[in-house]
């Protein structure tokens, strides 16, 4: 007996004659679980498989993508997809499994629903989706020839800490040098390679996907994706030397971006903030008549979902969401003087509110 046990039969129904669909998160940790997917099926000699990538503010066409190949059987991969009612909907007469460490307390009837929680593992998010379906599948065929591509979402969703022995061993078998900076090693670097594919638009995840399907890491490491990652990180490092505003002395810091080569503002205002933790970094960024804004702030004194709510309220064709840590907003160009001063007047009114509260 062990603890997946109760999982096992759901890919041990599936015949040759079958056809299944993987839909998977287009991160670099959804993307690795997907291979792991693929390799334990392809020596299963369970061919006929496709893949579907998720688009969470899409989920419909999503549900039209996976029908379309008129599946037997559907997988979700680092997606929370019980928590859809109207995407499981579209799937009843499949057989749907769910293999995701993100935590919900949903069911969806019918839905076989493998997650940490539910084979008592507290820590959640520390058992990435690559690293359950490694466990998983593990218990039908043999992939340890294949755990590096395991190492990789490990590192990319920041499982490390947990892992350690895992990957001290996978490091051992296939030769790779550790590094006291994991993003450093092979795996770390193959990482970056996969979330910055899926960081442009459009997304490169299919190229992604055969990448590491196919390829040696040492080929990955010199794969157009890997020149595409570099290009990223150059432009990251770019926009980090830039100056910044600062505000309430110091503890408000707006940089304004404009129309970079790659999305960046994300990473750039994330970097900016865990470097100066109790700061606000408020990153915007042009993107031709529209604005993004990435705002960040590790240690929240002024809640940053609530800063950009209001400060944006006032214009049309504007929304904001997100954590109090770590939201996001859009808007259209022309409001950014206003939005600048808004963001502002708000952070003082939210710091003179929650040091008096
Ligand atoms: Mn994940």
């Amino acid at each position: 007996m062990n603890k997946f046990d109760k999982y096992l039969e759901f890919v041990r129904e599936i015949k040759p004659s079958d056809k299944v669909v993987l839909c998977f998160d287009q991160d670099g940790d959804g993307i690795p679980a997907t291979v792991l997917m693929l390799k334990a099926f392809q020596r299963l000699k369970i061919n006929n498989v496709h893949w579907v990538p998720f688009i969470r503010n899409d989920r419909m066409h999503v549900a039209e993508e996976i029908l379309a190949w008129n599946p037997t059987h559907v997988i979700f991969l680092d997606v929370a997809a019980e928590i859809y009612d109207a995407l499981m909907g579209k799937l009843v007469s499949k057989k749907v499994m769910v293999i995701d460490h993100h935590e919900t307390h949903k069911s969806f009837e019918g839905v076989t629903v493998l997650k940490p929680q539910n084979i008592g593992f507290e820590e959640s998010n520390q058992y990435c989706t690559a690293k359950l379906v490694y466990d998983y599948m593990s218990n039908l065929v043999d992939l340890e020839d294949v755990s590096w591509i395991t190492a990789v979402g490990i590192i990319s969703d920041m499982g490390q800490r947990t892992w350690t022995e895992f990957l001290r061993a996978v490091f051992e078998k296939h030769n790779f040098d550790m590094k006291e900076d994991w993003y450093e090693t092979v795996p770390g670097k193959i990482a970056q390679i996969m979330n910055s594919a899926t960081s442009v638009n459009p997304m490169r995840s299919d190229e992604a996907i055969a990448l590491l399907l196919n390829s040696l890491p040492k080929e990955i490491l010199r794969s157009p994706l890997a020149d595409l990652n570099s290009d990223i990180n150059a432009e990251i490092s770019k926009w980090m030397k830039e100056p910044i505003e600062s505000f309430h002395e110091g503890l408000l810091n707006i940089q304004v971006i404009d129309n970079p080569s790659y999305s960046v503002g994300g990473v750039v205002s994330n970097k900016r903030s865990t470097a100066e933790r109790e700061k606000a970094f408020i990153v915007i960024t042009v993107f031709g008549d529209k604005l993004k804004v990435s705002a960040r702030s590790q240690e929240f004194k002024v809640p940053m979902n609530d800063l950009l709510k209001k400060s944006v309220e006032e214009f049309d064709n504007a929304n904001a969401g997100g954590h109090d840590p770590a939201s996001g907003a859009s808007l259209p160009r022309e409001n950014l003087d206003e939005f600048k001063k808004n963001l502002v007047k708000f952070f003082g009114e939210l710091l003179q509110l929650n040091s008096t509260s």
